[in-house]
């Protein structure tokens, strides 16, 4: 990736003021990397990732997504085995978030692993806890983004559609104790440099739309033209992959969420925003390869601990 490389501040959690989060980082949607987060949870020696695993498959609560690849589960799984951050804690029970009830993520990934350039979903912004071994991370800014395959969250890969000279980006790796703050829409490329790495993620959404950007933008569009769709009751007729079914738990309140999200954007903007996104599928389709790109970018797993 070429462009702006900016640094991400680093800071230890016992030099981390709420202020200072809140402010310089939750509302001013600014990425950091909290250092010294290991020493706060007591997973020290009780897990691996087999055990992990194991757990997360017989989990009755667990939801296996893009096919393993991590797992959703609420906060009262395995509650006994780690303290919450406290920053965590104070940030999901304040006012200003929604909170789904599978907010907690596992990811167990074995070296090598690939997760392809995406923003996520449901407006989500991440505290990613690197519970063992090591990431590398290159993550974009919302307001230099690189291009997505139409009416979706993963990125073009580079090869179709170069990023622009000007992308704002940071490039850094999380080891064992760090936590990442990941804002809402700044889109991320992770890969697995331990040999074995485990994650865990508290995610939320925050109530009230965030700082004007160019994908908080795009994100109200699409969220428009889904709502569209369905009161219109066209979405039936667009195939299983039209993902108007996110209206039902956007940013785990649903339609309710998605009225306020898009008060502001006109049908003539949605149906623009369409048309737009419409026309890129023409061009993607015209670069032969790209629609093979398409389908090994959604949701691809790079390798996976076995889990039988
Ligand atoms: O750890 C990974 O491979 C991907 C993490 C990610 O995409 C996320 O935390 O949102
Ligand atoms: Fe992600």
């Amino acid at each position: 990736l070429k462009g702006n490389l900016t640094g991400i501040k680093a800071v230890n959690i016992l030099d981390l003021t709420w202020d200072t989060f809140y402010n310089a980082h939750f509302v001013s949607e600014t990425p950091i990397l909290i250092k010294g987060v290991g020493v706060d949870h007591g997973t020290e020696g009780k897990w691996n990732a087999k055990t992990l695993l194991e757990a997360l498959v017989s989990s009755p609560t667990a939801v296996p997504k893009a096919s393993g690849k991590w797992y959703d589960d609420s906060r009262s799984f395995l509650e006994n085995d780690y303290r919450e951050p406290a920053l965590v804690t104070q940030v999901l029970s304040s006012p200003f978030c929604c909170v789904r009830q599978t907010c907690r993520r596992f990811w167990v990934h074995p070296k090598g692993n690939i997760t392809k350039w995406h923003y996520d979903g449901n407006s989500l912004f991440v505290f990613n806890l690197q519970v063992q071994g090591k990431k590398a991370w290159t993550i974009v800014s919302p307001e230099t983004p690189l291009l997505c395959y139409p009416f979706d969250r993963v990125a073009v890969p580079f090869a179709y559609h170069r990023p622009r000279p000007d992308t704002i980006f940071s490039d850094f790796v999380t080891e064992e104790g760090d936590m990442l703050f990941l804002p809402p829409y700044w889109m991320h490329r992770v890969e697995a440099l331990g040999d074995t790495n485990i994650n865990i993620n508290w995610v939320a959404t925050n109530r009230n739309p965030s700082l004007a950007s160019k994908i908080l933008l795009r994100e109200q569009q699409l969220m428009k033209l889904l709502k569209l769709s369905k009161e219109l009751k066209i979405d039936r007729f667009l195939g299983d992959d039209w993902p108007s079914n996110e209206l039902l738990d956007y940013a785990g309140e649903g339609y309710d969420f998605v009225e306020r999200f898009t008060q502001d954007i006109s049908v003539a903007s949605a149906l623009r925003f369409a048309l737009t996104e419409i026309s890129r599928l023409r061009t993607l389709r015209m670069v032969g390869k790209a629609a093979e790109g398409y389908s090994s970018g959604r949701g691809e797993t790079g390798r996976l601990f076995p889990t039988a």
